[in-house]
């Protein structure tokens, strides 16, 4: 059986990139170290600050949640409920279940009770993909609970497989402006809070490890609507490098932020967008309505679309073998077969 590195013990698990293997408690120390270097060298945020820490009962968000509160930070979280079926039910349940066990305060945003819509239908009305009106309400609702809660900075759960995975496609088409947004931290501004990903160090399956050696449950399952997604796509592309050339996603990502980022960094000296007519958050155009307000009316003014008529095929056998019918299929006619 192979060592640790650090004390010899039997390794639970092996790093490639750090060409070592380690034991529960100095895999615990490293992934702690990640943490606190990732914070501290991109100036995150400090333990005076009020933290807003989106959780969505994956592996990422919850160890995330976890290495906030036992560093000693003030972490409130953020669950919100997207619709997608028993997936979101699932997760809800897993969530309040973390946050009560610890006695932790969760703040909860139901996108169907709250907003009059849900993410299946919100793809089936734009007709795009399901990805694009969630991670437009995610932000929107993300902002307007840092706002109204006075809350100076939110945290998201990206780990470096995600950001690598997002630098890969946006280096692919040389997307300049989205390469400048791909700091670890984005600064306050025109009314938007801080943003900050303190797991760019860490790798998804350190996260998975982080989870198992910390007694955490979380939804072992991915979103549905991620199948055959083009984030998938890049995951696995680096995958394949990774597998023969371990380091290589850090050296990426990493190398990315502290030589390439600073050359195609410049000043945005925008105007503050006027606030949106519906809701007050900012938006763009005076008397304008901003782009979460315009596709809660569209997607409320419909019936609402189960989960499984907005997947495609292989994604919906995958979803109704893990998950079961969906409540809207079974339950009250809306979907129809
Ligand atoms: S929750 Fe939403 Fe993700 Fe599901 S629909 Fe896409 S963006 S994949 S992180
Ligand atoms: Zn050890
Ligand atoms: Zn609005």
């Amino acid at each position: 059986m192979s060592k640790c590195r650090s004390c010899r013990a039997p390794a639970v698990i092996d790093l490639p990139r750090h060409n070592a293997n380690f034991c529960a408690e100095h895999l615990e120390q490293l992934c702690r170290r990640q943490f606190r270097r990732a914070v501290d060298d991109f100036e995150m945020f400090t333990t005076e600050d009020r933290i807003l820490v989106a959780v969505s009962g994956g592996k990422d968000s919850l160890a995330l949640w976890d290495l906030l509160v036992t560093e000693g930070y003030d972490a409130v979280g953020l669950y919100i409920g997207l619709g997608i079926g028993r997936y979101s039910d699932e997760s809800h349940v897993i969530v309040d279940a973390f946050a009560r066990d610890r006695d932790l305060e969760l703040i909860t945003v139901d996108l169907r009770a709250d907003h009059g819509f849900d993410v299946p239908t919100a793809a089936r009305v734009t007709d795009r993909v399901p990805c694009s009106s969630c991670g437009l309400s995610k932000r929107h609702i993300f902002d307007t609970a840092a706002r109204e809660g006075g809350f100076d900075v939110v945290v998201t759960g990206h780990n470096l497989d995600d950001e690598a995975a997002v630098l890969f496609g946006n280096a692919l088409r040389w997307d300049v402006e989205y390469l400048r947004r791909q700091a670890p931290v984005l600064p306050a501004r025109h009314g938007f809070p801080r943003k900050a990903k303190p797991l760019v160090r860490l790798t998804e399956r350190e996260m998975a490890a982080w989870c198992v050696i910390r007694g955490i449950d979380y939804v072992v399952e991915e979103c549905p609507m991620a199948i055959g997604n083009r984030h998938h796509m890049y995951k696995e592309a680096l995958a394949v490098v990774e597998a023969t050339s371990p380091g290589s996603t850090a050296a990426f990502y990493l190398g990315f932020l502290e030589r390439m980022a600073p050359l195609i960094a410049h000043d945005e000296d925008t105007d503050a967008p006027a606030p949106c007519r519906m809701c007050g958050s900012p938006s763009g155009a005076a008397d304008a309505v901003c782009a979460f307000c315009r596709l809660a009316d569209r997607a409320g003014a419909v019936q609402p679309v189960p989960v499984e008529l907005v997947l495609g095929r292989g994604a919906r056998r995958r979803y109704v073998e893990q998950w079961g019918a969906s409540a809207l299929m079974e339950g009250d006619g809306h979907g129809g077969s």
